[in-house]
């Protein structure tokens, strides 16, 4: 779709000319547009065409990042020496005072500040990188665990209940509408060998043993920018910041940070979960939330990878099943292939996990 980006940027009280906008980063959700400004010592902006099929409540949705970015913004200003525009989020008011517009086409749109000077990455190749990463969750949920006001908005419901997550996907291999569940059955055997053992952080939280917290359910570890010394700058992708257990930020940015192969990789034997990158984000986020957490929220860290990491499978098999409908897909069985690479990250997870609790053991 081809959208007019410039006329979109003039509905939004920023700062600067407007130069250029072109698409952004990897996201799966939504479609992202950097802004550049034409005045060198202006600011940079990306802008947002939100997924509101993904995001049902954009107004609720917007009024959760208000309230964090606020609360992050006072957070930060106390602390001296710090980069408030670098280490979180800015929304960028429209002209009539709300943090998002709507399209005459019906597109919801928001705008942030370009962070600029920071580091992405969707594969991590270093511990110390991986060790940044584990530093920045652990500090974004303890600063956000004194949040003032009613409960955030669930803007997406039951986001990692893997109960539920289950119950769609036996919904919609039942449906079968793509006629494709004949040709995943290997992988959908695999869920079901596993369904219920993955049930254990949920119960753990109905028995009352894990509290929920503030958490921000999607630490794909490029939600997570580094600075130019590749040191923890700034969470970004705010829309899932709700209440959770703190299992589903441990185990996503194992997730990703511990991979040392693409979420997508086609090549099978290259998917591996690496102990080293495991230890190192442990003991990054432990430096930070090791006096919060109580005893029984640690010893299930070391299981939280292998309960998201399957969670996440199942999410892009489903989708796959169902004909992609919520993931950004770049080409046929795009989905089926993360699903699978996803799967033998599993196992992969499953191989290591007596280490991986010794390891968490040892540190906490
Ligand atoms: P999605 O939900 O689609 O993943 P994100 O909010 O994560 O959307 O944005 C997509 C990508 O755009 C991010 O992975 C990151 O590379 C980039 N990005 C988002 N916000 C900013 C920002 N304020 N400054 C710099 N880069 C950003
Ligand atoms: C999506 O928005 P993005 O690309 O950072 C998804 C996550 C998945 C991830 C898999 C709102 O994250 O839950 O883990 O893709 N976000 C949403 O790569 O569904
Ligand atoms: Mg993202």
């Amino acid at each position: 779709m081809d959208f007019n980006l410039k006329e979109i940027y003039e509905h939004f009280t920023a700062d600067g000319t407007w130069l250029s906008g072109e698409p952004y980063g990897n996201g799966h959700i939504h479609d992202t547009f950097r802004i550049k400004t034409a005045e060198p010592e202006k600011d940079d902006y990306i802008l947002q065409r939100l997924n509101n099929r993904v995001f049902r409540n954009i107004p609720e949705l917007q009024e959760n990042i208000e309230r964090v970015t606020a609360h992050l913004n006072h957070k930060l200003r106390q602390i001296p020496g710090s980069d408030v525009k670098r280490e979180c989020l800015t929304l960028i008011p429209a002209r009539d005072g709300k943090s998002w517009i709507c399209d005459s086409d019906g597109n919801y749109w928001r705008m942030y500040i370009f962070i600029s000077r920071h580091r992405s990455y969707n594969i991590v190749d270093t511990p110390d990188k991986a060790y940044e990463g584990g530093k920045a969750i652990g500090r974004f949920q303890a600063m956000l665990s004194d949040l003032p006001g009613k409960p955030l908005h669930e803007t997406i419901p039951y986001f990692h209940d893997i109960e539920k997550r289950l119950e769609a996907f036996s919904e919609t291999l039942e449906r079968d509408p793509a006629n494709r569940a004949l040709g995943a059955k290997n992988e959908i055997d695999f869920v079901f060998k596993r369904a219920d053992e993955m049930k254990l952080i949920l119960n753990l939280g109905r028995e009352g043993k894990i509290p929920l917290r503030i958490t921000h359910n999607d630490t794909k570890f490029n939600n997570i920018l580094l600075d130019e010394n590749d040191k923890a700058l700034c969470v970004i992708d705010l829309d899932t910041v709700m209440p959770g257990y703190v299992h589903y930020d441990f185990g996503d940015a194992i997730r990703t940070a511990a991979n040392i192969a693409a979420e997508d990789e086609k090549e099978l034997s290259k998917v591996k979960m690496d102990i080293g990158l495991f230890e190192a984000y442990a003991r990054g986020y432990l430096s930070e939330t090791r006096d919060t957490l109580n005893d029984t929220e640690k010893e299930f860290l070391a299981f939280a990878p292998r309960l998201i990491t399957f969670t996440i499978a199942l999410r892009f098999l489903t989708d796959y099943i169902d004909g992609d409908h919520y993931f950004k897909i770049h080409h046929e069985n795009h989905n089926l292939q993360r699903a699978r690479a996803q799967f033998r990250l599993v196992e992969s997870m499953e191989e290591q996990y007596g280490l991986m609790r010794k390891i968490i053991r040892r540190m906490v």
